[in-house]
């Protein structure tokens, strides 16, 4: 059997010279796989607060990912075996620092590290309970469609690093049209997918059993018709679903290792093979298909380059329409925040003035003082609770934006079909969420001079009531305009993440229609190129062997019913 190596080989050649740069992210992760066979990456995917970090803690018996963290640029953290507890963090620029096991949150964490400030790459960490799992590793990711894509690096080569995947589903709200699009996405890069259904402790038994059904019915027909499929919950008295999924997918996959490295490599290579073969029958057709069809896809081609312009336009005013909206609904959810804020000020603010016996000018000085240490203080810290909130468009804009990516595809994919009667093979797109810094807290106001120097003139004993009134007047007015002032900073902010959002989005969707152009313009002289390397791709065997071991996934990732309950 031809070996994996020279396989990857062949297809980098081919996929270079047929210039198909998409692919690179998924080459390059093959090489690398192949590089450091033995270890498999247990990979576990899913929405935010899906339950991933809390079952990694369960399985391995100890509190050490935090849970309930909000992913926006929270960062993926690898577990694996080591004879002593160890923990480092790896830099976006290559360096690499220990910490102690308890410190990780400071890193993984939205709250602790906005924005990814400590350009964070990974966390890794060593425990000896894991050593039962040696030599698996695992890895909690922060939830797809957010976290992983702050990088272009981490996010392009991540989905092709993936070994198996536990993809984790809130048993009490199963599998959207997102999760499934997620398996999808997961089933091309690896043949090891298993299901998650976590929080089961929330159904009973009966709600379990309508859940598995109507899971298995979603699934049927799709790729993943049969998929293994695990209720999870990190309730002690709840032992026996762990002790299944280990029985029936962990201890499998540990005890047939070596050779589910192999399928998961020949996986990737075959999903490879077949993308670049895609891409060659479309050129040979293209190539050899009567003038007329040709013609007709060159010149649906070339209606789209025209209409590239539109497509162009449409994704600017798509992202500063939602930046134009976004100052205003900051302010609107603000609202109460700045209610409650004004309450507190004025409160707050009315236990000083019961120790502030002093003329009109310290007076004014203390005020602006204390307002200004209330006033920084207390923004600086709702930016930070809030910022989820603010970046709220960017999430919309990732979403939208592939949803465009993918619409634009699929109109190239229907332009293919028509003319050559061939299926264009799907495309993922990622674009990134460049989450910005928070802006700093910007509390400036300044006060009439005049004021102060005829303060001294002032009889406080007289005046004392009403210029505490119009001083508290004026702090809860310098609470609105400085929270106004946070909120128009990190439109301003949101804006310029957007714009940059929407500049990717541009380059993938030229690229995806400049490929195809290439593929189509193809002289009938290219033919006898194209067909050599169709033959040398389709001749070369990628397919995993067959395994006859008991739990061993089957070519689609199935695993057949064990006998160990
Ligand atoms: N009842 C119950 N709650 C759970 C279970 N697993 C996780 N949770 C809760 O779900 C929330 C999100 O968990 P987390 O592990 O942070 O999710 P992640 O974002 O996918 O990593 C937390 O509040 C957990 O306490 C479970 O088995 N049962
Ligand atoms: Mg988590």
């Amino acid at each position: 059997m031809t070996s994996p190596n020279h396989i990857l080989e062949q297809l980098a050649r081919i996929a270079n010279e047929c210039r198909l740069t998409s692919l690179q992210p998924q080459i390059r992760a093959c090489r690398q796989l192949l590089a450091q066979p033995g270890t498999i990456e247990v990979v576990v995917l899913g929405r935010f607060k899906a339950g991933k970090s809390s079952f990694l803690n369960h399985l391995a018996g100890r509190a050490i990912l935090p849970v309930g963290v909000v992913p926006l640029t929270a960062v993926v953290t690898r577990l694996r075996a080591g004879p002593a507890d160890r923990a480092s963090v790896q830099f976006l620029d290559g360096t690499r620092r220990e910490i102690p096991l308890a410190e990780i949150s400071g890193y993984v964490g939205e709250q602790e590290n906005p924005g990814n400030r400590k350009q964070v790459a990974a966390v890794e960490v060593e425990l000896p309970e894991l050593l039962p799992f040696a030599p698996l590793q695992f890895v909690d990711t922060p939830g797809l469609g957010s976290a992983l894509r702050h990088n272009t690096e981490a996010a392009l080569n991540f989905l092709p690093h993936i070994g198996a995947a536990l993809v984790a589903i809130p048993a009490d709200a199963p599998l959207s049209e997102h999760d499934l699009a997620l398996l999808q996405e997961v089933r091309r890069h690896t043949p090891w997918i298993a299901l998650l259904l976590t929080r089961a402790d929330l159904l009973t038994e009966t709600q379990r059993a309508q859940v598995l059904a109507f899971v298995q019915q979603r699934l049927s027909g799709t790729q993943n018709d049969g998929m293994p499929v695990f209720f999870y919950s990190i309730r002690s008295d709840e032992a026996a679903f762990k002790a299944r999924l280990m029985n029936q997918w962990i201890r499998p996959l540990l005890q047939h290792h070596s050779a589910a490295g192999d399928q998961i490599a020949r996986h990737k290579l075959t999903s490879l093979r077949d993308q670049i073969l895609n891409y060659l029958h479309v050129a040979l057709a293209s190539a050899t298909r009567a003038d007329s069809a040709r013609n007709a896809l060159r010149d649906r081609l070339a209606e789209e380059r025209r209409q590239f312009e539109w497509f162009r336009t449409e994704l600017t005013l798509f992202v500063r329409t939602l930046a134009a909206g976004s100052l205003e609904n900051y302010l609107r959810q603000l609202r109460p925040v700045q209610r409650t804020l004004q309450h507190r000020v004025t409160r707050e603010l009315q236990e000083q003035f019961a120790h502030w016996h002093l003329r009109l000018p310290p007076l004014l000085d203390a005020w602006r003082q204390w307002l200004y240490e209330f006033l920084q203080r207390e923004l600086t810290e709702l930016s930070r609770t809030e910022r989820p909130r603010f970046c709220t468009p960017l999430q919309q804009a990732q979403a939208h934006l592939t949803r465009m990516l993918q619409a634009l595809h699929d109109r190239l994919a229907a332009h293919v079909r028509a003319a050559l009667d061939l299926a264009l093979a799907p495309r993922e797109f990622i674009v990134e969420v460049r989450a910005p810094e928070s802006p700093p807290v910007d509390v400036a106001y300044a006060f009439d001079p005049a004021f102060a120097t005829l303060g001294w003139l002032i009889p406080m004993r007289l005046f004392r009531r009403p210029i505490q009134r119009s001083l508290l007047a004026r702090a809860r007015y310098e609470v609105e305009k400085t929270l106004s002032r946070l909120a128009a900073d990190w439109a301003e902010r949101i804006a310029a993440a957007l714009e940059s959002m929407a500049r990717q989005a541009e380059a993938l969707a030229r690229e995806d229609l400049e490929t195809l152009e290439r593929m189509v313009s193809h002289a009938s002289s290219d033919v006898p190129r194209l067909r050599q390397w169709i033959a040398e791709l389709e001749s070369g065997e990628v397919s995993p062997p067959h395994h006859a071991s008991p739990n061993a996934p089957d070519a689609n990732g199935r695993v057949p019913p064990s006998k160990t309950r």
